[in-house]
């Protein structure tokens, strides 16, 4: 993968992560416990030895910044010319803000020209996966592509929130629709699917750059590379798909586009599953993140008598159950969950206390908040909406200094 940079879009705002994303990007929200969301497609990156990456920022990424820097940025060897980096804005062409997707890879051309890579694989921080880069880059070659595109099968009712591709049966792409309210388009090898864009794409960079500099060029493009890049590529290269699926090519592999607070729970809640799809504990795809010094969780009888006990759940390093049960829920670094307390499938981020006497229940507790005895979430939504934000589908998610009034949903 040394001829090959990735371009790791980190630059979305998040909205419906809202209020997860009030003060941090979308990929610096924290997952599984330990994690960020952007470590998962950095684990990919290295898990397949992808070792020049360039993340482009843009909104709130102080917290983004330095977790980068300080859990990212000594994992490349920079002796041997590898970086893990972040791109600042100060080196943008133009001093507007980023308008689309594609704008933001423009406006970052010259960083790009400069590390003169064969290839560009544009990655997005947004997405929970495994994937090996070098196998699409394998196919990309052998099959002699300008630009492929990562696909995966869905089914033809989510297609308005996804780039649809018409695939021929040898892989070839003859059609692409940016999210299209209803499609007939259906995949060669499945008949009930569609096969959609994951927002990976691989680039000859002699096709890339001069794409990107035209599409900058024009006043009718909206700078995007599903609405405006890919679309017009297609009659004048060779592009084809990378089908993301299992051998028999008919269902996706695991792949979760963690947007909305109702998708991120889920993902969480899947990882803190039983047996979860998407397996934390594989050794042969670890996954990565920045490594604080917390000491080990730990369970103890908190009132005598009363057990302290996590149950099909994930609980991160430098946390306490005491006299309480945690169960179907993921706790991140230096939780206390004290006596007589009761969590159960929820999500709770790092240095939160839940007092003693609190139930809580499919709720997300942001970071550093503090629950006062005997509070109860989660249980009545009519009742938490005076306190907290609540998603249409009853989610409760608990912040610092939460007001309802910048509930952009009620
Ligand atoms: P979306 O995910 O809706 O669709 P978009 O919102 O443009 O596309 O985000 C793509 C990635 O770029 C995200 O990681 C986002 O954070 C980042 N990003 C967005 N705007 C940015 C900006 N101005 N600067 C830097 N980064 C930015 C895309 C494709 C679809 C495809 C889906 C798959 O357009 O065709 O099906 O991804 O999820
Ligand atoms: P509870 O409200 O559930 O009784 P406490 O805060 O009294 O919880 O803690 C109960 C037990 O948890 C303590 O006796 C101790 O073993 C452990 N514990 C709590 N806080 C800490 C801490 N900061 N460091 C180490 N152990 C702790």
């Amino acid at each position: 993968m040394r001829d090959t940079l990735g371009v790791l879009l980190a630059g979305g705002a998040g909205e419906r992560l809202f209020p997860l994303t009030r003060d941090r990007a979308k990929p610096a929200v924290p997952f599984a416990g330990q994690y960020r969301i952007i470590d998962i497609t950095l684990s990919n990156c290295i898990n397949s030895d992808l070792r020049h990456v360039y993340i482009l920022t843009q909104y709130k990424a102080l917290s983004l910044n330095r977790h980068i820097r300080e859990g990212w940025g000594p994992v490349v060897a920079s002796e041997l010319g590898e970086f893990i980096e972040i791109l600042p804005p100060m080196q943008r062409v133009s001093k507007s803000w980023y308008q689309g997707t594609a704008d933001a890879v423009f406006q970052n051309i010259y960083s790009i020209g400069s590390e003169e890579p064969t290839y560009v694989l544009i990655l997005s921080g947004d997405h929970i996966y495994k994937m090996n880069y070098a196998l699409m880059k394998q196919q990309h070659t052998e099959s002699g592509a300008d630009v492929t595109i990562a696909t995966l099968p869905v089914s033809p009712n989510q297609v308005s929130q996804f780039g649809v591709v018409e695939v021929a049966q040898n892989s070839e792409v003859t059609g692409f629709v940016e999210k299209p309210k209803e499609t007939n388009i259906r995949s060669p090898f499945n008949p009930d699917m569609v096969d959609v864009s994951m927002g990976i794409y691989l680039f000859n960079t002699d096709v890339l750059i001069p794409e990107l500099m035209k599409d900058a060029e024009d006043p009718n493009s909206k700078h995007d590379f599903g609405h405006d890049i890919l679309p017009k590529l297609l009659g004048r290269y060779k592009v084809h798909a990378y089908n993301f699926v299992d051998e028999n090519k008919q269902r996706a592999l695991y792949w979760r586009d963690v947007g909305t607070l109702e998708a991120y729970y889920e993902a969480n809640m899947d990882i803190a599953a039983v047996a979860p799809t998407f397996n934390l504990y594989d050794k042969a795809w670890p996954m990565r993140t920045r490594a604080y010094q917390y000491p080990p969780a730990k369970f103890v009888f908190g009132e005598p008598g009363r057990t302290g006990m996590a149950i099909n759940s994930i609980v991160s390093a430098g946390s306490i159950v005491s006299g309480s049960v945690v169960r179907n829920s993921v706790l991140s670094q230096d939780v206390r969950v004290n006596s007589y307390a009761d969590v159960d499938s929820s999500i709770i981020f790092s240095h939160v206390n839940v007092g003693r006497h609190c139930r809580i229940r499919h709720a997300i507790i942001d970071r550093d908040v503090h629950i006062p005895d005997g509070t109860v979430i989660g249980y009545d939504p009519v009742e938490d909406k005076k306190n907290y934000f609540v998603t249409p589908s009853g989610l409760t998610v608990v912040t610092r200094d939460y007001s309802v009034y910048e509930n952009p949903v009620s």
